[in-house]
């Protein structure tokens, strides 16, 4: 542990309680000022150990805006603030939930079984099973637009790393006009980083693809449909499988059966190996559903794979050689990049095209323990821990010099410092 962990405790405990709006966490206060649904995940991660009511309330307000087909919400918005202060507001998505339409990673039942596990609650883990347990539905019937078992998101920002590169080939048949941002800017982003974020085309054309959704009913319908966005990312998916292992133990706990949640997360894994895996690269790669083709950009979303258990050993070495090549540079003394150092667009600012995400890296950090390299995982644990003592819990950090950028006290960042500072060097248990 650095030596100066106890003040990294202390300044994430307070940023975690300065974003507390009295029944959940924001995920920044004036970039962010609602509630996002892996956000309030990977929060409930961190408040496990300082704060587990509040924990299980995050979890609980997100889930409560629960559709009625199962789907948990990106975004479910605060009705006190503004829609000028955040775009696309609640008058954007203009769902009868109160929230937006689409979808987030399935970080939910993994953190509320490390919830559990931090502090147990049974009572809370049997409330939380079924609405689990109809997320999980939801993106395996309603979301397996190519047929593989694997589920489609039909966003970007359903993935949660809004411009990745693994987008890009996908998002270039979607029509969109710039211009279209200079009338509909955002006043938060404005005022802060916006040299950092998405291009306006790039924004332009979110905007085109979020109101072609809402604009179908926010209906699933499948490739042959009037939707042009569908693709399968590995981490969503890998996320998806660790969820069903999670659900296993939970169901476990509290008297249901494990065994149909394993058979899902063992048919979830085959498919992402037969479908996103790519042995020239030696990475998982997203999958435009309706090309069929592989996106070539090696993104750290290629490595969250390594979060699952029944990955065949080669697989895993490959995954490994990956992240300590020069594509990502474990173990050079920093976290790893969202992309891969190498590309000739590498950009070391702008959001998810080249800095350093915290919660990218606590997930890797938790595969390389699952797969038993201990070494490699004390290093990545430490780094992280490193640029948040340097830095502070900043939203996303610079990959040349781990100095922090974005917004200043980010949730997640803070919250998974205090998880990481909590669980030490020892290896999580399954999953
Ligand atoms: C759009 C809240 C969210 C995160 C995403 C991150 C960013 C939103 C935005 O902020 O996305 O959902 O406005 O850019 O990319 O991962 O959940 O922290």
């Amino acid at each position: 542990m650095s030596r100066n962990t106890p003040n990294v405790w202390q300044l994430a405990e307070d940023v975690l309680t300065g974003n507390w709006k009295g029944l959940h966490t924001v995920p920044a206060k004036t970039l962010y000022p609602h509630q996002w649904s892996w956000d309030a995940a990977f929060i409930a991660v961190g408040l496990a150990h300082v704060a587990p009511q509040r924990a299980w309330q995050d979890l609980h307000s997100l889930f409560e805006a629960q559709w009625p087909d199962g789907r948990v919400p990106h975004i479910v918005f605060d009705p006190s603030v503004s829609d000028r202060d955040y775009f696309p507001g609640q008058s954007f998505w203009k769902s009868p939930h109160g929230t937006s339409g689409i979808v987030q990673p399935p970080v939910h039942a993994l953190a509320a079984l490390l919830v559990h596990r931090a502090g147990p609650a049974p009572d809370q883990l049997r409330s939380l099973y079924e609405p689990l347990v109809a997320q999980q539905t939801y993106l395996s019937q309603r979301r397996d637009a190519g047929g593989a078992g694997l589920a489609s998101i039909v966003h970007p920002w359903e993935s949660g790393l809004d411009n990745s590169p693994a987008w890009d080939q996908a998002l270039a048949g979607v029509d969109a006009d710039p211009s279209l941002m200079t009338r509909i800017r955002r006043r938060d982003v404005e005022v802060s980083v916006v040299s950092h974020r998405p291009t306006d085309l790039d924004y332009a054309r979110y905007i085109t693809l979020a109101a072609a959704y809402r604009d179908n009913g926010y209906a699933d319908g499948g490739v042959q449909g009037p939707h042009p966005f569908f693709v399968e990312c590995p981490a969503f998916n890998a996320l998806t499988a660790a969820a069903e292992l999670a659900l296993a133990e939970i169901a476990g706990e509290i008297g249901a059966d494990p065994r149909p949640h394993r058979d899902r997360a063992a048919a979830i894994t085959d498919a992402i190996l037969q479908h996103l895996y790519d042995p020239a690269t030696g990475l998982f790669h997203a999958r435009d559903v309706r090309t069929g083709r592989l996106s070539p950009a090696r993104c750290i979303s290629g490595l969250l794979p390594l979060m699952l258990p029944g990955l065949p050993e080669p697989v895993v070495d490959s995954l490994v050689a990956a992240a300590t090549s020069a594509h990502f540079g474990l173990s050079d003394g920093l976290p790893l990049p969202s992309y891969d150092r190498l590309a000739a667009d590498f950009d070391p600012l702008r959001y998810w095209r080249g800095p350093i995400w915290i919660n990218m890296n606590w997930l890797i950090w938790r595969g390389l323990l699952q797969h038993g390299r201990t070494e490699l995982a004390a290093a990545l644990r430490r780094s992280m821990l490193d640029i948040v003592e340097r830095s502070g819990c900043f939203e996303y950090f610079d990959p040349g010099t781990g100095e922090g950028i974005g917004t200043a006290e980010f949730s997640w960042t803070a919250a998974l410092a205090i998880d990481l500072i909590a669980s030490g060097d020892r290896a999580p248990v399954p999953v």
